[in-house]
């Protein structure tokens, strides 16, 4: 029923805002305000802003994200509590995202988006052996899943500027990576659903940005989706995903701002299951124990050079934690975020 509710109200939201681009497509008039120049979107907002026509802009995006420990829907675990019911525990896993973007004006109004990403994960997990406990280590690594995305201004003012996204995410990932032949859990057998590196579905993805900006300051409020369709060829469908963040920016001199940003990540559970999947002992290989809600704050530094040589670079950082998560079954939880880009302009 709840992702029911989500969907309408995206679906709506989305519809109302293209019914109030047709309207008021004669005073889109660009001005210097909103330019690329003077963004101040911190690295985790993607669709915040367009370029003009012909307008280029190619980054190199780093994410980390890490992870320590179990939580039992919002309740964190002591470090082998998860031992005393099964016969092995998660640890910690690591997650890094390497991604190429570009992002191009198709017209004034439209600019095109492609991003293709290269993702390695760590998971670590002690299990029982007779009276001992063993250390286990699972790595893979490969292409993430491809998105192609339409950014849409759709008003802009003076001093307001509203954008609406509409994508799609390619299966270009793998739902298929397996264990090494000498793994203790997953000898050449395919791994957790978190261990894998793509959703196996094309999805949608919806989203709504609204920025206001004055000379120095920025604020955003954003709104995304990313809807999964139909079933993947091992038997599930992974959650669909709904954020909401609001963020502000202050531009202290001439190229370099800081910023605050706070989201709110909602995922729904794992519909039916990995056919090639069956490990009791393993609470990442259950999905049931995928899913939840987490409220993130992120602080955030941004450097343009306004050397004319290089004036057309800008190196961008932010850290976040989650300070609420409130998780399906019983999960890792995310210890902190680390994001960092180099864009290029031409
Ligand atoms: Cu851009």
């Amino acid at each position: 029923m709840k992702i029911n509710l989500f969907k309408i109200i995206f679906i709506h939201l989305f519809l109302i805002v293209l019914q109030v681009s047709a309207q008021k497509t004669d005073t889109l008039v660009c001005n210097s305000a909103c330019d690329c120049d003077h963004d101040l979107t911190p690295i985790g907002v993607l669709s915040g802003h367009i370029h003009k026509r012909n307008e280029w802009m190619i980054t190199g995006q780093y994410m980390n994200m890490s992870m320590v420990g179990i939580r039992n829907g919002s309740q964190k675990l002591a470090s082998g509590e998860i031992l005393q019911q099964y016969t092995s525990e998660p640890t910690i896993m690591n997650m890094n995202m390497y991604m190429l973007m570009l992002m191009g004006g198709i017209t004034d109004k439209i600019t095109g988006m492609l991003m293709l990403g290269y993702d390695t994960r760590y998971m670590e997990m002690q299990m029982k052996m007779g009276n001992k406990i063993h250390t286990h280590g699972m790595n893979t690594s490969g292409m993430s899943d491809t998105k192609v995305q339409f950014m849409i201004s759709t008003f802009k003012s003076s001093e307001i500027h509203l954008i609406s996204t509409v994508g799609m995410s390619l299966p270009t990932g793998s739902i298929r990576q397996l264990g090494e032949a000498q793994s203790t859990m997953y000898p050449k057998q395919v791994m957790p659903y978190s261990m894998q590196l793509g959703s196996g579905t094309y999805d949608m993805i919806l989203g709504l940005h609204c920025n206001y900006q004055t000379s120095r300051l920025s604020i955003g409020l954003l709104l995304n989706a990313n809807i999964r369709n139909g079933y993947n060829t091992l038997g599930y469908r992974l959650g669909n995903e709904f954020e909401s963040c609001v963020w502000s920016a202050y531009q202290w001199t001439e190229g370099v701002s800081s910023s605050l940003r706070v989201n709110w990540v909602h995922t729904t559970n794992i519909k039916g299951m990995n056919i090639l999947l069956n490990n009791p002992s393993d609470i990442t290989a259950n999905s049931i124990n995928y899913g939840g809600t987490r409220l993130n704050v992120f602080i955030g530094a941004s450097y343009r050079s306004t050397i004319v040589l290089l004036h057309p670079f800008r190196i961008r950082v932010e850290y976040g934690i989650p300070f609420y998560q409130n998780l399906n079954g019983k999960q890792m939880t995310i210890k902190n975020y680390l994001n960092t880009d180099l864009s290029y302009f031409f």
